[in-house]
């Protein structure tokens, strides 16, 4: 599962993406970096649950969540006709399961603002440069539906039902494109499982789910970012998306990427501000894959595991080891909320019975701290 950083060239994307995956910031996390090609890095998802767990064990090591951002080069208008290499970009953007998209809010004119071509710099101008972005993702999709639109059409001259009304559907969804609307704005039809299957291996890049990280300045981030201009139109552009838009300054988060952890603190006790973004921007990043972590806690070991949301215990255990999932019996669950209501006392949880005993059936909630009993 991972996340392709996608926007206008020059707008803090590599900036952005330096500073995510900087060595230090998933030091601190004891994890090891890896980037596994040059544009691609794992990050250590922020989870005070576990370093508090961590604390209270001292544990001899603590593993994080981990997610995964491709750092992807500029977009051009004209990208899904092969402009700037246009299709190779698109291409990496179709291997990603979610996008953040960097809309630039910063003037700085130091710093020429592309839109189409790098000879004729354009104003920083948030909605038309997301539309920019929007409409190659929409054309470079109208492609693909409207080539698998042809082939069922044909299917279903032979008498293929299934593949009749499955044109059918697909020529609504090109002119729901041809109109300039992303596709996950598309009306499904509900319990449409073929649909579902379709619109899976089409894989369209106006499907995927998306943040918006508005690259403010690094006035903005003392100042407060209510003084930038561009912020509020990001802002409502994704609100009717029903997306979530986080502010950061990737300059700024660059620029201390390198520090540890108190150095970080006191830089912002000096700046007057709580949080620099990022965490944020990682910890929405992982939401919007689909993503929920359950906790396991010892002297050995404290570890986040990740699953996707409505996963079920023999499944959840299965990502422990094989043998959990193939001989689960059982696993005993406690919240970690309850936990920190009882003041992290194991014995309070018992006497309170807080303490759960689940089943097979029992569906794994973001922040469970789980045991689980198997016998193969
Ligand atoms: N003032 C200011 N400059 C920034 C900020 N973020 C990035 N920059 C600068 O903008 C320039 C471009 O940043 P990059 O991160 O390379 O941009 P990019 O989106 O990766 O660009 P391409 O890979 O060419 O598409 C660099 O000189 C950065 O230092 C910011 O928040 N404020
Ligand atoms: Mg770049």
């Amino acid at each position: 599962m991972k996340l392709g950083i996608v926007g206008l060239p020059n707008v803090g994307k590599s900036t952005l993406f330096n500073a995510i995956t900087s060595a230090k910031h998933a030091q601190a996390a004891n994890y090891p970096f890896c980037t596994i090609e040059p544009n691609t890095g794992v990050v250590a998802v922020p989870d005070p649950r576990l370093d508090k767990l961590a604390e209270i064990w001292d544990t001899d090591k603590k593993t994080p969540a981990i997610v995964e951002f491709v750092d992807i080069a500029g977009l051009v208008k004209g990208a899904s006709q092969g402009a700037g290499l246009g299709n190779r970009f698109l291409g990496n953007i179709r291997n990603c399961d979610a996008i953040v998209h960097v809309v630039r809010c910063f003037d700085d004119d130091n710093i020429v603002h592309v839109v189409e071509d790098v000879n004729k710099p354009e104003k920083v101008d948030p909605a038309a440069d997301i539309d920019a972005i929007d409409y190659e993702l929409i054309l470079s999709d109208l492609e693909v539906v409207q080539n698998r639109a042809g082939k069922m059409a044909k299917a279903a001259k032979t008498g293929n039902k299934a593949a009749g009304a499955e044109a059918a559907w697909l020529e609504e969804l090109a002119d729901h494109l041809g109109q300039g609307k992303s596709a996950r704005t598309f009306p499904r039809t509900e319990g449409d499982e073929a649909q579902a299957a379709a619109f899976r291996e089409m894989g369209l890049l106006s499907d995927k789910p998306v943040i918006y990280a508005a690259n403010m300045s690094e006035d903005d981030l003392m100042e407060g970012i209510e003084h930038n201009r561009h912020y509020p139109v990001v802002v409502e552009r994704a609100r009717i998306e029903g997306a979530q838009v986080i502010p950061i300054c990737a300059k700024t988060e660059e620029d201390i990427a390198d520090y540890t952890p108190e150095e970080k603190k006191e830089f912002l006790a000096e700046m007057g501000i709580e949080a620099t973004g990022l965490d944020n921007l990682i910890t929405a990043s992982y939401e919007l894959l689909g993503l929920i972590s359950f906790l396991t806690d010892g002297k050995k070991e404290c570890r986040a595991w990740t699953i996707r949301k409505g996963t079920k215990a023999p499944q959840a255990a299965g990502k422990i080891h094989s043998d959990f999932e193939r001989g689960f019996i059982r696993a005993q669950v406690v919240s970690y909320e309850d936990l920190a209501a009882c003041g992290f006392s194991m014995q309070t949880v018992k006497e309170k019975g807080l303490q759960r005993t689940e089943g097979k059936d029992y569906v794994v909630r973001d922040g469970d701290i789980i045991e689980f009993l198997f016998n193969v």
